[in-house]
């Protein structure tokens, strides 16, 4: 039992020498001989290169971590096979590769895409979420207002700004007591069921308490900072049978440990593969096409540890930043109808009518994607995907 990890170093003509070097010093070695430790009962400890792949800019190396050297946890794996590495100039952490024995020490999503549709009611479409925008400064009364403006539209999920903390005029208790009376009303009147995800913010040793009493309180969703936290937070979140709730893991801060070329993790790795693992039910990030953007490649990768076969169910993706109606076809080729969700602050709340108009151009947009009509022809029988284009313009045709 173990876990291959996946790097690549900088180019170095003895890179086998070198990373055998580093497979013992990261597990049984250390910078100098310690003659009185005795090598065989450390056997069993032994860190292995399984593969050296020379490249131009970069090596690929991989090592194997035998799991005698950590407990089944994100925390102890992620020091053991990055801890010290992470410190040396141009060394990426690009893949995990977990056996099935560590695999089953992890959760996953609780939900996952069929949960999260299963509980939505929808199954032929992308999902279709809005970002609260300029909650901050207001009360209440203008979260109801905009909550309401959003239902009218057709939203399917909302979530909180991932700047939204705890504060005096939108608390969050309130907020989730206020969203539940509004989203109980709505699935009376229309049959519709809409997650609300609210921010769980505050001290770490606050959160599964606050969680708990959300999930008691009639909280449908959680947005949650993951790597503001830590991913292991995320788990623990997740595995709380007392919360029991979907888990929106923003990835917010991810860009200062996988954002910068030629170091640190992947983003497949650390948004895609871990952020599944320990039980995302959507995973946020930036699209490519956006004001916030990763690159394509990146963005495609997330997707695929999100959804490529395993023990767990599949995390949605949520290409996010800058989404406006004009780019959700090129969203749909890129990701997907079945493991999508399209996500939009700017681009419901800016339309030139307003919210409720914001939602329709998203939602016309994305019945026209899923039956490959061109956004022009929709908008001829759509005046709010119509008004948007202008507005922001259509990607597909230009
Ligand atoms: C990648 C982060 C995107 C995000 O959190 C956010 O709030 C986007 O807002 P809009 O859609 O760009 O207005």
């Amino acid at each position: 039992m173990g876990v291959i990890a996946t790097y690549r170093f900088p180019t170095h003509p003895d890179q086998q020498r070198r990373a055998e070097q580093y497979a013992l010093g990261l597990t049984v070695g250390s910078w100098t001989d310690i003659p009185h430790l005795e090598r065989e009962q450390l056997q069993k400890h032994k860190g292995e290169v399984i593969a050296v792949e020379r490249g131009e800019e970069k090596d690929t190396v991989k090592i194997y971590y035998p799991a005698a050297n950590f407990s089944p946890d994100i925390p102890a794996i992620l020091t053991t096979v990055y801890g010290k590495l992470s410190f040396f100039e141009g060394y990426e952490l690009v893949d995990l590769t977990f056996d099935d024995a560590l695999l089953s020490h992890f959760p996953g999503p609780r939900w996952g895409e069929q949960g999260i549709r299963h509980q939505l009611g929808i199954f032929d479409r992308p999902l279709l979420m809005a970002i609260f925008k300029g909650v901050m400064g207001r009360d209440l009364a203008f979260f109801s207002a905009q909550l309401e403006e959003l239902l009218a539209g057709g939203i399917d999920l909302i979530k909180d700004d991932e700047i939204l903390f705890e504060n005096e005029l939108t608390p969050f208790y309130k907020r989730v007591t206020t969203a539940k009376e509004i989203l109980d009303r709505h699935y009376q009147e229309t049959g519709r069921r809409v997650l609300y995800a609210v921010n769980l913010s505050g001290r770490t040793n606050e959160l599964q308490e606050k969680a708990e009493r959300a999930a008691e309180w009639g909280a449908n969703a959680l947005l949650f900072n993951v790597h503001a936290y830590g991913l292991d937070m995320l788990q623990t979140l997740r595995e709380n049978p007392n919360i029991g709730l979907p888990i929106v893991a923003h990835s917010a801060l991810s860009g200062a440990l996988a954002g910068y070329a030629g170091s640190g993790y992947s983003y497949s790795l650390l948004v895609g593969k871990l952020t599944r693992l320990a039980g995302g039910d959507f995973s946020l990030f930036p699209s490519p096409y956006g004001n916030v953007a990763i690159s394509l490649a990146d963005a495609l990768a997330i997707n695929q540890a999100l959804t490529e076969e395993n023990i767990f169910a599949k995390t949605f993706a949520v290409p996010s930043a800058g989404i406006h109606p004009g780019l959700v076809p090129q969203l749909v080729q890129d990701f997907g109808v079945g493991n999508l969700v399209v996500n939009a602050g700017g681009g419901i709340f800016g339309h030139p009518d307003g919210p409720t108009p914001g939602v329709q151009a998203f939602r016309a947009a994305i019945e026209a994607s899923v039956q490959n009509i061109p956004l022009a022809e929709a908008a001829k029988t759509s005046l709010p995907l119509q008004r948007a284009l202008q507005q922001w313009g259509n990607a597909a045709a230009s």
